[in-house]
């Protein structure tokens, strides 16, 4: 979020500057470009007149047929071409498209490297494609709208736009968050739904280092740190020494390595981005309350006996896997870690495996507190916009439509054609259907095909059933995936996050990500000084004041204001 932030106000300030909107009495707008957004203006509500002249003869409730279009039709679009993607004009899955829909698609293939710089030239240039197909951040789609490049999409999709508007309405909370202040959608959507998505920060212990004790995994504090003294104290790997076995390590800089938020919840409730809203609606920062200095006494406890790794705080996540990845079980030596999944951190190409360790589950504090906080949705980003001068919008919004079905799920995943990309075989899936699905070629963010164009550029809509549609089979990435977050869902609290929020006023933008980043920082080195000793917990009620200083009452008030204060439901449960 914050370089979604920064890249938002640069290109505001740029598209300010070109396109003369946003109340800039800049001097060097130039003539062309106010005449750009003058016509972008009118073409816009061309675009809005023309969806609503047609709404009369069709509605969503109706599928649309192929072809969309004559021959002949075209679109142009700018997307994101990854490292492992070999070329969008040749892409099997465009050549197939093309064939159902009798559109051609001209496209603009920004290099992954430098898309976002590609993106900010296209759009000050002033010779937009139809759509943008890649991930917009709200502020991106704002100043895009300030700037008369990008049409609202709520008429073309409840016309013209059969899966989206059907979603939309099993999901109203999909349109809450893609709605800006202005009671507009920009874009359609990207969603992962995935069940390990709800929660993020994962504890994974060495199955044979339980065996080995006879005991299972824990489920308190206290067992949790019994278990850890008995790593400690015992030839855990059999190699004769009693001093190389580490309890816990991780890094900060695998993805949920952070030990903070799951050593933090069994004594303060707090979330990912360490802030959550109460049942009333009031914003809260974990790292000001009682339980937070709590569960930083037991850490630091934890620490001084040896039963946390100093490297913990200070590596890098390859430098984590040159440790982890064993090459025999008298060189495994980590007893625990946290991060999102095993597959984060054991690449399965040595000794160790993600299967040798299996997910705890959440522990139950002192006093009883045993959760997960979860803002409820997976991974959700704003994906796709069209544009002022696109002449066809139904057939734009209709072309992106598709995607978000479950054969467009389908096809995205595992190819167009069943047999050559993918077969159907008679095994049972995760998500439990009789048969799964079988890839026939290798897809992966470092294997180049041509097959699909995988996962950045049309819309997402993550149907379970293709989710979960692989074989059911013991130590799958997938099936790992799957059964850690059961492991958590039964405790998922909700934190009053929501997946998308959008700030209209600039200047409180940028100050909300600087004091993001201010007190995040601050929080971290002062947690990690805290946990190691290098500062006095007596000074505990210090580094609140330090927070204050920060500008912590600041943040929770605009945290308040974007996120809204209409409070979070704590009986209720997360739709998983
Ligand atoms: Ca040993």
């Amino acid at each position: 979020m914050k370089k979604s932030v920064a890249f938002l106000l640069s290109l505001i300030l740029v598209i300010t500057s070109l396109l003369g909107c946003g109340g800039s009495n800049d001097s060097s707008v130039t003539e062309t470009s106010q005449a750009e957004a003058s016509q972008a203006e009118a073409s816009q509500a061309e675009s809005e007149e023309s969806a609503q002249t047609q709404a009369d003869d069709e509605t969503v409730t109706k599928l649309y047929e192929w072809p969309l279009a004559e021959d002949g039709t075209e679109l142009t679009i700018f997307t994101k071409l990854l490292t492992s993607i070999e070329d969008f004009d040749t892409n099997k899955t465009t050549l197939w498209y093309e064939e159902q829909t009798g559109v051609h698609i001209n496209w603009i293939q920004a290099p992954e490297a430098e898309f976002t710089t590609q993106l900010n030239l296209n759009i000050t240039g002033g010779e937009w494609p139809d759509i943008y197909a890649a991930n917009l951040s709200t502020t991106e789609l704002m100043s895009m709208r300030n700037g008369g490049v990008i049409i609202p999409l709520n008429d073309l999709i409840d016309t013209y736009a059969y899966y989206a508007h059907q979603i939309l309405e099993e999901h109203p909370e999909y349109r809450d968050y893609l709605t800006a202040p202005d009671g507009n959608m920009y874009s359609l959507w990207y969603n992962d739904t995935g069940k390990h998505m709800y929660y993020t920060r994962k504890m994974f212990v060495k199955q044979s280092w339980l065996d080995q004790l006879g005991i299972e995994a824990p489920t308190t504090t206290q067992e949790f740190e019994d278990m850890r003294i008995a790593f400690r104290d015992n030839d855990m790997n059999g190699n004769g020494d009693t001093t190389d076995e580490v309890p816990f390590m991780s890094s900060f800089k695998a993805w949920g390595g952070s030990p903070f938020c799951y050593f933090i919840c069994p004594f303060q409730m707090t979330s990912g981005d360490g802030i959550y809203a109460d049942e009333d609606g009031t914003w809260h920062l974990a790292a000001a309350e009682d339980g937070y200095k709590e569960a930083l006494t037991w850490m630091n406890h934890l620490f001084e006996e040896g039963l946390i790794a100093e490297e913990t705080f200070t590596q890098d996540k390859n430098q984590f896997k040159a440790i982890i990845n064993a090459s025999s079980e008298e060189e495994a030596i980590v007893g625990c870690f946290t991060a999102a999944y095993q597959g984060e951190v054991i690449n399965n190409a040595s000794y160790t495996q993600q299967a040798d360790y299996v997910p705890v589950e959440p522990l139950e504090g002192p006093s009883g507190q045993k959760i997960a906080p979860s803002s409820g949705y997976g991974d959700f980003k704003a994906r796709c916009a069209i544009t002022s001068v696109c002449e066809n919008p139904k057939i734009a919004i209709q072309w992106l439509d598709f995607w978000l079905s479950q054969d467009g799920r389908l096809y995205q995943e595992y190819g167009v054609e069943e047999g050559v990309d993918y077969k159907i075989v008679d095994k049972p899936s995760i998500y439990g259907s009789p048969t799964s699905y079988e890839r026939l070629f290798e897809l992966s963010q470092s294997t180049l095909q041509n097959i699909v164009w995988y996962n950045h550029t049309v819309p997402r809509h993550d149907w379970e059933e293709i989710r979960y549609g692989n074989a059911l089979e013991d130590g799958s990435q997938e099936t790992l995936l799957y059964e850690a977050a059961l492991l958590y869902e039964d405790y998922y609290v909700p934190t009053g996050l929501k997946a998308l929020f959008w700030i209209e006023d600039e200047v409180e933008a940028e100050e909300y990500d600087t004091l993001k980043t201010d007190i995040d920082d601050y929080i971290e080195t002062q947690s990690t000084a805290f946990t190691t000793g290098e500062r006095s917990l007596d000074e505990f009620d210090m580094f609140v004041q330090e927070l204050k200083d920060i500008g912590m009452d600041r943040y929770l008030e605009l945290a308040s204001k974007f996120y809204g204060n209409s409070g979070v439901d704590y009986d209720g449960t997360i739709a998983g």
